[in-house]
């Protein structure tokens, strides 16, 4: 009976843990690594609002990314090569994959102005 009892318990906390869990993959912007698979290239729209080819970063006012469950927001983020900065200048729309590099790591893969 006792064990019984230790089991109900075990099931019972472990149900606890479950939900914020669940809750983690759905927080869209603020949780970006738990909704983010490792490996995925996601495509992205947006507006540049600056480039630093020294840092080889570009910042992005981006629409929504539906498949990251990320809203439109700003972001600063890395190009995998600077040189893919080359011609990009502030306020050209842009279309962008961005892969996911692991927790919190994000790379630009290509990034195209729209015309
Ligand atoms: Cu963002």
């Amino acid at each position: 009976m006792k064990a019984n009892i230790m089991a109900v318990c075990a099931v019972f906390l472990f149900t606890l843990l479950l939900p914020p869990a669940l809750r983690a993959a759905d927080q869209g912007h603020g949780g970006h690594s738990a909704a983010a698979a490792t490996g995925q290239t996601h495509q992205g729209r947006g507006i540049v609002e600056a480039v630093d080819p020294a840092k080889g970063t570009v910042t992005v006012e981006h629409e929504a990314i539906e498949s990251l469950r990320w809203p439109s927001m700003v972001m600063t983020l890395n190009v995998q090569d600077p040189a893919m900065l080359k011609g990009l200048k502030e306020g050209d729309q842009v279309e962008f994959n961005l892969l996911v590099k692991g927790k919190e790591e994000y790379y630009i893969t290509r990034i195209e102005p729209v015309r």
